[in-house]
């Protein structure tokens, strides 16, 4: 049963148990109500506790059912059953009490919190607003001022934090048993029912704040605005009519694009898991080695130690391990800085990470991660030293972020033990990890990558090898073609604009200010050997780096950043961009910014598409998981092969081939493309699942 009731003297428990996480669906919502409507008829009860079996209360509303007709009884309805029953119902949030699990609670009389629950209405992290009565019963209870710092961010309260604006009413270790107790001793005091309290005092200050915080936390997303719109209702109108236009808006978001990909993206970060073709168990890891305590290598050893792993971190001398260890101890200051930890488990967690010089004595570790220098003859050497000092079963990764992994597994007798682990700057906050999986990887190597991976709390996918792997790989091909935009009329900054306009948390110019024009310089002349007479090359970039225009860390790249301060449009990089332009006898011409938007987002789909056709990426949602989480690109539009499906491989195909004629050898279009606009199929369903 979904809900179970069970009876203590004078008081009903009803537990809401539908596992993993008691998420509200139909047979919750009906098991509530049937509830209710039981409970009702009982004059020999005094009150009744909701609480959630498990560790959560619920989590919500079960998003999987918003994408069916809603099917009654809906939940308004049973939360107003709920707060209108005979008996008063009392909340013991016992855990998460989110979205619908937080309306009910509001529902309910009183409202008593675990120590450790967390309450919070995070709906429009779903693309909707709250469907239940949080819109209206909010604030009544807390009033318009917390409501609208609630709602339009999706906030989620730590018990305290709940208390403190009076979401919650007393916080007990063991709530059922304290709302048992209040029951028993005649404590029980509760103000008049939320759907029966006057509108809310306006406050127009507080909601231009609301509206001005959410277009610049939220900004290109829909639902935080129509959020602070039915708060705003709830200063004019009655509860119902505020809950009629909150009923209304809820089904009107929950069938929009930004729903229907923020809750994409929701599912595909659940999903993203060791895939079931990899059938081994992974090799067990205590203790790691991370090879290089750069940024990168100090963040991975920082993230590992916080993970319960024993860290040995090599340098290759004392110096170096010196400045390593600086950077491990400036990641444990900034956790004591944030509240993340008190100084004295900052220095216990410092002192579990052994710094050494050398592969003399390591540990016999289960796994080493090489974060050295990106340069395949320094990680050859590594690997090669890794593969004598390491226990045979020892698995060895490399956090290389385009070099191939399988020269790198060349160097060593154990290729089969060899993967990349490809971690995001910084290493210890960025959720993606792309594990890369050589030619020789075994599943057992695969299966220790995900494992680590998932005790890291990290977001896993699987890539194959190629140049950049998935993310890098489709991040060159953008960036190749916002070079071409710029050589044929446009600039860094219109381009720029026009990308963040399109919902991208940077431009592609800002972007490469930030990470220095030198790394895609480097890249660019590893790649020219190779690199194809035939196909347009824009040397621009070359000159910038050339010129020492190296971007945010030289004060000067696409932009000029005065006193090291933000970045500001420099004239003189028009001279330049026109100058090469005549030198490459290129007529320059307006470019819009739409053009702008379609063009590169375009090329990302095209790349994108090839990654999925070539099998270096298994299924259309790990190239979303990797855009959104590690590039920037914008959540609410669920990633570019989630977008690539509102727009259609037909239309997309027509698109390409219009390029194409100009460019066939940059715009060929991929052949995934042309079979999907063929066969009518969807980018979701393409890939090696
Ligand atoms: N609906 C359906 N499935 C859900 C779900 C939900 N709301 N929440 C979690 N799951 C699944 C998830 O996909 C995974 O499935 C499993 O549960 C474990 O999830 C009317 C409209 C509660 C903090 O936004 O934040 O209420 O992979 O790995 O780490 O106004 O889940 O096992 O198949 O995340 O322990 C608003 C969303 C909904 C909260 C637990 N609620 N959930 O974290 O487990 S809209 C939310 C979470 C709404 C009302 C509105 C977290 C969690 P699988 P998990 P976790």
């Amino acid at each position: 049963m979904a809900v179970q009731i069970t009876r203590k003297g004078d008081v009903a428990i009803v537990s809401i148990d539908n596992p993993p996480v008691n998420a509200i669906g139909h047979a919750v919502r009906a098991g509530l109500l049937e509830a209710v409507e039981t409970l009702s008829a009982d004059g020999t009860l005094k009150a009744v506790v909701l609480t959630g079996a498990g560790k959560i209360f619920a989590a919500g509303a079960d998003a999987r059912e918003f994408d069916t007709p809603p099917e009654s009884p809906h939940l308004p309805d049973v939360a107003l059953a709920i707060e209108t029953a005979p008996q008063p119902w009392i909340a013991a949030i016992n855990g998460a009490a989110l979205g619908g699990g937080c309306e009910l609670a509001l529902a309910c009389r009183m409202r008593i919190a675990g120590t450790n629950a967390t309450i919070g209405l995070p709906e429009v992290t779903l693309g909707v607003v709250p469907g239940a009565g949080g819109t209206q019963r909010l604030p009544r209870l807390v009033g318009l001022k917390s409501a609208l710092d609630i709602i339009p961010q999706g906030k989620v309260l730590k018990a305290d934090a709940a208390k403190a604006v009076g979401l919650i009413d007393r916080i007990a270790d063991d709530p059922v048993a304290e709302a048992m107790a209040l029951v028993d001793g005649g404590k029980l005091g509760f103000g008049a029912r939320l759907s029966e309290r006057a509108a809310v005092e306006a406050d127009a200050t507080a909601v231009l704040d609301a509206r001005s915080r959410a277009a610049k936390r939220m900004r290109g997303q829909i639902a935080p605005e129509r959020a602070i719109d039915l708060l705003e209702r709830a200063t004019q109108e009655d509860f119902d009519r505020g809950m009629a236009q909150e009923r209304e808006t809820f089904l009107e978001l929950r069938q929009g694009e930004q729903a229907k990909a923020l809750r994409h993206i929701f599912f595909a970060e659940r999903g993203a898991k060791k895939p079931d073709s990899i059938a081994a168990e992974p090799v067990p890891v205590d203790t790691v080695v991370v090879i290089g305590g750069g940024t990168m290598g100090a963040g991975i050893a920082y993230a590992l130690e916080r993970a319960g792993y024993t860290v040995t971190l090599v340098e290759t001398d004392e110096g170096a391990r010196e400045r390593a260890e600086a950077n491990v101890g400036r990641l444990f200051k900034d956790a004591v800085k944030r509240g993340l930890m008190a100084q004295e488990e900052a220095d216990e967690r410092q002192a579990r990470i052994t710094l050494v010089v050398g592969y003399d004595d390591l540990p016999p570790a289960g796994l080493a991660i090489e974060a050295a220098f990106e340069s395949i003859e320094v990680k050859r050497e590594i690997f090669g030293k890794l593969d004598e000092a390491l226990p045979k079963h020892a698995i060895l990764a490399t956090n290389t972020s385009y070099l191939d992994v399988n020269e790198i597994a060349a160097s060593t007798s154990r290729p089969e033990r060899v993967l990349g682990l490809h971690f995001f700057s910084p290493a210890h906050i960025m959720k993606l990890l792309e594990i890369v999986r050589a030619d020789k990887t075994s599943h057992e190597a695969l299966a220790t990558g995900f494992a680590v991976g998932a005790k890291l709390k990290k977001i896993p996918v699987l890539a194959g090898v190629c140049d950049g792997f998935i993310g890098n790989r489709i991040l060159f091909r953008y960036r190749e073609e916002a070079d071409v935009l710029m050589m044929d009329g446009s600039l860094p900054w219109l381009i720029d604009e026009a990308m963040v306009e399109f919902g991208m948390a940077m431009g592609p110019y800002e972007v490469q200010d930030l990470s220095g024009l030198d790394i895609s310089y480097a890249q660019r002349k590893r790649r020219a050997p190779t690199r194809d007479p035939n196909r347009r090359y824009i040397p621009i970039a070359d000159r910038m780096v050339e010129e020492g225009r190296i971007g945010k860390k030289a004060s000067v790249g696409w932009y000029r950043y005065p006193g090291g301060g933000g970045a500001v449009v420099d004239p003189l990089l028009e001279d330049l961009i026109t100058e090469e332009a005549h030198f490459a006898k290129v007529t320059r011409r307006e470019i819009s910014p739409d053009e702008i938007r379609e063009r590169l987002t375009l090329a990302m789909i095209n790349e994108a598409a090839d990654i999925l056709n070539d099998g270096i990426a298994q299924k259309a949602s790990d190239i979303d998981l990797v855009m959104v989480h590690g590039y920037g690109f914008p959540r609410w539009r669920g990633g570019p092969m989630h977008y690539a499906d509102t727009i259609g491989a037909a239309a997309i195909l027509d698109k390409i081939r219009a390029f194409e004629r100009d460019d066939p050898v940059m715009w060929r279009p991929s052949p995934l493309i042309v079979n999907l606009a063929a066969s009518g199929g969807r980018f979701a369903n393409a890939g090696q699942v």
